[in-house]
């Protein structure tokens, strides 16, 4: 087993099916840690886990994708189950990234950027992540601008993910420089 391969799992379990791992999860997205290693052990390939493994994957990852507080472990951002997870509002910098790819830009133009099968809008804090996210869909992504601070001033909630993912509900055309 390597960290990647079980971040993949856990991230899985956090953002997406608690319930297939009977996992209880909270509003802020917590899970009790031995709850989860109790259920990851079912699988033979997780039978080994312990909580150093689960710390040494959130140390570990270039991204901070999780994180662990006492006996609990819940996951930052992407989750897309139904109960919407709270998130911290914050004041976001005056200007955030969106990286996507070519074949969706028509569709922003129009709708805005929209959280599609997750529960928030993902933006990133500089280009270089915006350039990683996009990536993955597209090998030539194109980065947009989000006029941050103004849509802020204007009434729209941002959310801290971590240093570098920011979460918004819904991110207007207008705010957005293609
Ligand atoms: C696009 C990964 C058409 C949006 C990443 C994106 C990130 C629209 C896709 C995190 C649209 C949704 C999230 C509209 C938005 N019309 N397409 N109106 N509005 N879209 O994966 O932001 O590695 O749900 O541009 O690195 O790509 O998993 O969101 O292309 O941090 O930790 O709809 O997930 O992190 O795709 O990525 P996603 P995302 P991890």
């Amino acid at each position: 087993m390597t960290y990647q391969e079980l971040s993949k799992e856990v991230s899985y379990a956090l953002r997406h099916a608690p319930w297939e791992y009977e996992l209880e999860i909270d509003d802020e997205g917590w899970v009790s840690i031995e709850q989860l290693i109790e259920s990851f052990a079912t699988n033979d390939k997780w039978i080994q886990l312990e909580t150093n493994d689960l710390i040494e994957m959130v140390n570990s990852s270039e991204k901070k994708r999780h994180e662990i507080q006492g006996n609990k472990i819940r996951a930052l951002y992407g989750h897309s189950m139904t109960n919407k997870i709270l998130k911290e509002e914050k004041e976001p910098p005056n200007v955030l990234y969106h990286g996507t790819a070519k074949r969706f830009l028509d569709s922003i133009k129009v709708k805005g950027l929209l959280p599609q099968a997750r529960q928030y809008v993902h933006l990133s804090a500089d280009t270089d992540t915006a350039i990683q996210v996009g990536k993955r869909r597209d090998n030539e992504p194109q980065i947009l601008k989000v006029r941050a601070m103004e849509a802020y001033t204007q009434g729209v909630k941002f959310y801290y993910g971590n240093d570098k993912v920011w979460l918004a509900d819904f991110i207007g055309a207008k705010y957005i420089e293609f």
